[in-house]
């Protein structure tokens, strides 16, 4: 049996109840069997993949927190610190019911890559809860935050392991996090990126996903002689990076019809209002029922099916496998150009597969939504110096990022005999890096 075979069946047996950690480390694995064949004798000998896929160190922690009505609840915390071969763990947290110690894995594991990618000196990390903030009090919010990193707060650092946003965590979580390690540590320093102008944040980071997904799907259709301008673009969710996705799909002359949330989907033929996005979203924290109330021309209808609708270009910006093989099969038959991976794990493997045989230009997430945690680099040096850049200069320095990401992946794909294989060039380039860090450093 191969060695990639041998790990990825060793992942299986030995994480069991985690199916979207397997689904990642096979993903990469599979694409990455060009460079581990190559080297199998002394990568089985370093353990090397083993020590891949296993993480330095993970904590599950209880959150107790009190309610409104006076009922204490208890929610269960997660911080997976999965590699640091290039520098402290990096990488959100997530608060949302389905969070467990599988999709913490996934996102962590994915994260390395990604960190990788971006060209910065960043390690991989995920964390987070079970805790759903909808329809919870700013109080509730706030006392879940503090029980939260009172425990959380034992194990980060500016210099070991520096956690931002993720689903349901924005920039009021972060403030409320921010605030209680301040307080338990007694340190003013860049610990959480994605914080408030006031106190540290970045400029450009809270658009920074959403924008850099554009950048480099630009840069991407540039290198084949086309550009955004006049394409018709769907977008699923209405959070943080499809908020930011449509706006700079705007800004660059396409079209965005659609986006959504978990309840249902919004269809705008006119082009998607994210000023009334926004005031949804961010502001009065609603459903996308609302919309209709700002655009009465658009349509909203509950459950599934921006990908139901004719586009050139697709961005799934939700949540992992949001994007099936009958989604893909419907995008192909109405003639999707490309699909570029706003969240994390978007689309199956299967639809991956279905995407790419059938010519359309695929972009990962690993490559595709670095932008976020670029950007999040890119604070924390700007905390380490203590200056704050303007937002041309956060915004540049991003947009150089994704640049050279495209090229970093299209080089690995053609020298692997992969051309146009983006997924395969996303991982061999990520992994690369770290794998060189890794031998560096001896058996740890
Ligand atoms: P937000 O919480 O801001 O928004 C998430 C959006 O996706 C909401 O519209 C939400 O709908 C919808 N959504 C979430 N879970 C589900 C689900 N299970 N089914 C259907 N819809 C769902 O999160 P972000 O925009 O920050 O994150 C979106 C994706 O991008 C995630 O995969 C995340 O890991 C990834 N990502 C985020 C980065 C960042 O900087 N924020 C960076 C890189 C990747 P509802 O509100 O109804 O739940
Ligand atoms: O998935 C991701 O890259 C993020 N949620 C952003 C992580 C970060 O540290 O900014």
């Amino acid at each position: 049996m191969s060695y990639v075979d041998e790990v990825i069946e060793r992942v299986v047996r030995e994480n069991p109840n985690e199916p979207e950690f397997h689904q990642a480390v096979k993903e990469v694995l599979e694409s990455l069997r060009v460079v581990v064949d190559a080297n199998e004798e002394k990568f089985r000998k370093d353990a090397l993949l083993e020590r891949l896929v296993n993480p330095e160190r993970q904590f599950k922690f209880r959150v107790p927190w009190v309610d409104d009505k006076g009922q204490v609840q208890v929610n269960t915390g997660y911080r997976v610190q999965f590699n640091s071969a290039i520098g402290p763990y990096k990488g959100g947290l997530r608060l949302h019911p389905s969070v467990n110690l599988g999709i913490i894995k996934f996102l962590g594991f994915e994260q390395i890559f990604k960190n990788s990618l971006t060209g910065l000196p960043i390690g991989g990390g995920k964390g987070g809860s079970d805790f759903d903030p909808k329809g919870k009090s700013d109080r509730e919010v706030m006392a879940f935050c503090q029980s939260f990193m009172t425990e959380l707060c034992k194990y980060i650092g500016a210099d070991t392991d520096v956690p931002a946003g993720d689903i349901g965590t924005g920039a009021r979580e972060i403030g409320y996090m921010f605030g209680q390690y301040k307080r338990i540590r007694g340190v003013f320093e860049g610990v959480l990126t994605g914080k408030g102008l006031t106190y540290g944040g970045s400029l450009a980071r809270t658009e920074a996903t959403g924008y850099g997904l554009l950048y480099i799907t630009q840069e991407m259709l540039k290198s084949k002689g086309m550009s955004l301008e006049g394409k018709t673009v769907v977008v699923s969710g209405a959070g943080n990076v499809a908020t930011y996705a449509i706006q700079k799909a705007q800004q660059l002359g396409a079209k965005v019809v659609t986006c959504s949330d978990s309840t249902g989907w919004v269809y705008d033929p006119d082009g998607i209002d994210v000023a009334a996005l926004k005031e949804i979203k961010e502001v009065k924290r609603a459903r996308l029922t609302e919309y209709k109330n700002y655009r009465p021309n658009s349509e909203y209808h509950e459950g599934k099916g921006v990908w139901t609708v004719k586009a050139d270009i697709a961005l799934p910006c939700a949540t992992q496998n949001e994007l099936g093989i009958e989604d893909a099969k419907t995008l192909v038959a109405n003639g999707v150009i490309a699909v570029a991976e706003g969240a994390n794990m978007p689309t199956t493997m299967e639809a991956t597969e279905y995407l790419q045989k059938n010519g359309v230009f695929f972009l990962p997430g690993k490559a595709a939504n670095a932008g976020g945690v670029a950007t999040s680099a890119l604070e924390m040096s700007q905390n380490s110096e203590r200056l704050s850049w303007t937002f041309e200069e956060v915004d540049s320095k991003l947009q150089g990022i994704m640049v050279n990401i495209f090229h970093n992946l299209d080089d690995a794909a053609k020298k692997y005999g992969f051309e146009g294989n983006y997924v395969v060039g996303a991982n061999i380039a990520g992994f690369e890096k770290v794998v060189d860090a890794m031998n560096a450093q001896g058996i740890v």
